[in-house]
């Protein structure tokens, strides 16, 4: 075995990645993200040890959440990169060490690597494997996982302006317990659980960044089409990139169009203004190896997921930002005030060709929070009525696996009387599909991206005073999510922690929980895998 890795839902034989990630991830940045995990663990130590105020430590909480971030499924693919990195965060653990007092202290909050080589070694020796006991290593990493995908919300939220010093003390106390391998199995569910909690502060702290600097979305048609014009692609998350990008785009004709979890920004009033912004292009992001061959145009990944390109023609034209990055793909730093400069893509745009057309058509979305809260009147009496007999959340991610299918299958075949709350790179499964409406609501939901899995919830609770039930689990609102990487992971461990029962979880459950792990979930919420669309649609309905 040269590796090991997990965490997420594509891992090799379901159980774990040894030689090469699925994912593409190689050898060498498997042990380099282990080595920052670690890293990053030593410093959450010293803060806690030390009872170092959180509030002051401004650029080491910011580079934790970008470290946090890089780690994550299909965000970064270059080892230089995981190296610089490395070597911040050691310089910054070892000048925040200077500042305390305490003396006992963990390998990790000490050690110290010579070389790149050793770098290797050490990321060897450090890695998911370390802790012995299989429970206890599951519950360990699945805190850590949720951190990830908390960090990636909480950047996110960064880049707008927001920050929130509860967050950043959380993810240090979780990154420090998960060292602690005296921590019993129940210390460390209650630890899960609080996972779940921050997961919940850390989205609405995201929602609330991006409501106010944006607007609420609205209900919106987005062009799949295409125009004429030289063209730049914008994927990932970061809505603060793709207003950099639309107003540096502005005049000089070249287009913007969204790919994958990027498409909910036409929901929001703010970017309704840029003629630029032409549409959305693809489809999820494993289908990226073919649409960007017909895009023509450069791409900016802002996050994840990125695929490793199958072609230098394509690879040639990736620019990355933030946490995400590619081995000779060009990184693009922000300066002091946040601000980036995209002239050498739109400079590249200028020279290729317009994007191919692959689809034609609108897609309609934006429905968030407060728009449905717009409709509550129609909703609640389409409820009332009998219309709708369920709500189906069926939010989360997309992935490449055959077994997918199960969601078209299972959209396909949901009475007619149904409608499907969705959010994430999940929806691409279903959202091209004439699914019909119920009275004039669209029997496909769309609240945006997979953080906005929060307005869904919010939209649960909602429901729950206007029904006047006592517990959300009462409600007709029923739980099929599909998940690939680790910010799924945080919005399922903030649906338990609000209560939500009975979730079912696909196209597999994941490789971290051991069989213990997974008896403790199954047994107190509920949680349960994928059967056949038949079986499942029967279960849920309660035929
Ligand atoms: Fe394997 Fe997923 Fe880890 Fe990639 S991220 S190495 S596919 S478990
Ligand atoms: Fe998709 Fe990668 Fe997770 Fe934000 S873009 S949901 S998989």
């Amino acid at each position: 075995m040269s590796m090991f890795c997990y965490q997420c839902q594509e891992t090799a034989k379901g159980t774990g990645c040894e030689i090469r990630g699925v994912c593409g991830k190689t050898e060498e940045v498997a042990k380099l993200q282990d080595l920052l995990i670690y890293t990053l663990k030593g410093i959450a130590e010293i803060v806690v040890k030390g009872k170092v105020d959180v509030a002051g430590l401004g650029q080491i909480n910011h580079e934790v959440l970008s470290s946090l971030f890089m780690t994550i499924t299909n965000a970064n693919f270059d080892a230089t990169a995981f190296e610089v990195e490395i070597e911040k965060m050691l310089k910054l653990r070892n000048e925040l060490r200077a500042k305390i007092s305490t003396h006992k202290l963990h390998d990790a909050a000490t050690f110290e690597v010579a070389s790149k080589e050793s770098m290797q070694e050490k990321g060897a020796s450090v890695g998911v494997l370390a802790t012995q006991n299989e429970d206890i290593r599951s519950l360990q990493q699945m805190i850590t996982y949720g951190l990830k995908g908390m960090a990636a919300y909480t950047h996110h939220a960064l880049n707008i302006g927001k920050e929130n010093g509860e967050i950043y003390a959380f993810i240090y106390e979780a990154l420090a317990a998960t060292l602690n391998d005296g921590l019993s199995a129940d210390e460390l569910v209650a630890l899960t659980l609080k996972t779940g909690q921050f997961g919940v502060t850390a989205m609405a702290l995201l929602d609330e960044a991006n409501t106010t600097k944006y607007g609420h979305p609205q209900i919106t048609e987005v062009n799949i089409g295409v125009r004429k014009n030289p063209a730049i692609l914008i994927s990932g998350h970061d809505l603060t990139d793709l207003e950099q990008l639309l107003e540096q785009t502005k005049g000089t004709g070249v287009d913007v169009y969204t790919h994958s979890e990027m498409l909910p920004a036409h929901y929001y009033p703010f970017f309704k203004k840029y003629d630029n912004l032409a549409g959305n292009y693809g489809n999820a992001w494993w289908k990226q190896v073919d649409e960007f061959v017909s895009f023509n145009g450069p791409i900016l990944f802002t996050t994840n997921c990125i695929v490793p390109p199958r072609s230098e023609e394509v690879r040639a034209r990736i620019f990355t930002t933030n946490a995400s990055g590619y081995p000779g793909c060009p990184h693009i730093e922000a300066d002091a005030n946040g601000k980036k400069d995209f002239s050498p893509i739109i400079a590249m745009a200028k020279t290729l060709k317009a994007p191919a057309e692959i689809e034609t058509g609108k897609l309609v979305g934006g429905f968030a929070h407060e728009q449905v809260f717009a409709l509550a009147d129609k909703v609640v009496a389409a409820v009332k009525s009998g219309a709708i007999k369920k709500f189906f959340v069926m939010a989360g991610c997309d992935g490449r696996m055959k077994s997918r299918e199960y969601f078209t299958e299972f959209a396909q075949k949901l009475p007619m009387d149904t409608v499907i709350l969705t959010a994430g790179c999940a929806k691409y499964r279903y959202n091209k599909l004439a699914l019909g409406n119920i009275g004039g609501i669209p029997r496909v939901l769309d609240a945006g991206q997979c953080n906005d899995s929060y307005s869904l919830a919010v939209i649960a609770l909602k429901l729950k005073e206007v029904f006047g039930v006592d517990d959300i689990n009462k409600l007709p609102i029923a739980y099929n999510i599909g998940w690939y990487e680790q910010k799924a992971v945080i919005v399922l461990l903030a649906l338990l922690y609000l209560g939500v029962k009975n979730i079912h979880l696909g196209p597999t459950l994941p490789g971290f929980l051991s069989p213990n792990v997974a008896k403790v979930l199954v047994e107190t919420f509920g949680i349960a895998g994928i059967g056949t669309v038949d079986d499942d649609i029967k279960l849920f309905m309660g035929a």
